[in-house]
């Protein structure tokens, strides 16, 4: 028998490796999870690349104002589908965390290539997530502007994840074709980490879906909570828009590239023909609430200014600063007899806090879109 002297490293190894008793840090849970973890983030991806491009549209993209609910389900899937990954991505590093502490830690050029991969892919998704949450909370302990840095992370986040599933696929198919010998404690924990995820799906869900507004205990904000039923993400104290917008000499002003420019005042708009519509505000933060809005359409009013029909529009709102104080409609949009200036909210002149006196609401288009306290129609 040949003796092999223990090095000093080896010894230090065996004594600070940890013991990994759990079956649970196997491979079969973590190919599950991955699965689950991969189909969530592309969903997540997807989901917010429309949010990112309905926003910020280059020149040559158009967006349908139909169906009427597409954003408010493409946001609600991308905000609460993410929460519901919190839970799936934690059990998914607990699982493979021992292999944190492998050895050697690099094996070959291409082994810490994958490694570094690894640190980005698992870093960048905890990153997406713990940002969209504080979001959500409206709580900003970090230097950044949230929106920018969520969507260049994605980026990498999605690129990260490619390659990950590229380096992964075999394996994990290998594993979930073949039978486990032993099912022990795998189906139970991966049940527990679908009815967790489930859980907090179901607690937020109703601030979107009403009929589960009740359950909806984890949810920042709520359909039928606020002024006329409705949520308020900027009051107008915030916006510091009450003087302006209780002014009596308030006029609504249509201007830009219009044959007449048109100017009223809050009689005159209510002395239009009215029309109504049903739909949503739909959050970027996933929260979305359904009212009945009254007022005139912006089709209407745009044709008495005698305008071209592939013309843009931008409304303009008396609050004095802030990154929401406008917003483009394309011709979809303004085209669309759903697409309001809204005087009315739930059968009462708006509320200050949702946009009184007027108030853009149209149909498939993110909340931050729909501009309150408008008092000028720009013809661009
Ligand atoms: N002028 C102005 N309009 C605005 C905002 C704003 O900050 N300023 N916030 C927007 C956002 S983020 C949302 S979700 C909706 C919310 O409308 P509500 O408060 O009537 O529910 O208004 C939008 N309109
Ligand atoms: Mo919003």
């Amino acid at each position: 028998m040949v003796h092999v002297p223990e090095s000093p490293l080896s010894r230090f190894r065996e004594r600070a490796a940890p013991r990994f008793t759990s079956r649970l840090h196997d491979e079969r849970v973590a190919a599950w999870l991955g699965i689950a973890l991969g189909l969530s983030f592309t969903t997540a991806f997807g989901t917010g690349l429309i949010s990112h491009f309905m926003q910020h549209p280059p020149g040559w993209m158009v967006w349908p104002s139909r169906p009427v609910n597409l954003y408010r389900f493409t946001q609600g899937l991308h905000v609460i589908g993410g929460l519901a990954t919190i839970p799936l991505l934690l059990a998914k590093l607990w699982t493979v965390y021992p292999k944190l502490l492998q050895w050697p830690p690099v094996r070959s050029a291409g082994h810490a290539v994958e490694r570094v991969l690894l640190f980005v892919l698992v870093g960048g998704s905890l990153f997406q997530l713990a940002t969209g949450l504080l979001n959500i909370a409206y709580w900003y302990p970090f230097p950044f502007f949230f929106p920018t840095a969520h969507y260049w992370t994605a980026y990498i986040v999605i690129g990260a994840l490619a390659v990950h599933v590229t380096n992964e696929w075999a394996k994990v198919r290998r594993t979930v074709m073949t039978r486990p010998e032993d099912g022990l404690g795998r189906r139970g924990f991966l049940l527990t980490v679908a009815a967790a995820g489930g859980t907090v799906a179901l607690t937020t869900a109703g601030q979107a879906f009403s009929p589960l507004a009740k359950l909806a205990v984890l949810a920042p904000r709520r359909p039928g909570i606020g002024p006329q039923g409705l949520p308020v993400n900027k009051s107008a104290a915030a916006a510091g828009v009450i003087t302006a917008a209780r002014d009596t000499g308030y006029r609504l002003v249509v201007t830009g590239r219009v044959e007449r420019r048109l100017s009223f005042s809050l009689d005159d708009l209510n002395a239009l023909p009215v029309h109504t519509a049903r739909l949503p505000i739909a959050c970027v933060e996933g929260w979305s609430a359904e009212a009945t809005w009254e007022g005139i359409r912006l089709r209407d009013l745009l044709h008495t200014a005698g305008v071209s029909q592939d013309v843009r529009v931008r409304v303009e709102s008396l609050e004095p600063g802030g990154l929401y104080r406008t917003s483009r409609i394309d011709p979809p949009h303004w085209h669309d007899p759903l697409t309001l200036l809204a005087l009315k909210v739930n059968g009462s002149p708006l509320d200050l806090d949702h946009g009184f006196p007027c108030r853009l609401i149209a149909p498939n288009r993110p909340g931050v879109l729909q501009t309150k306290w408008v008092h000028e129609v720009v013809v661009i």
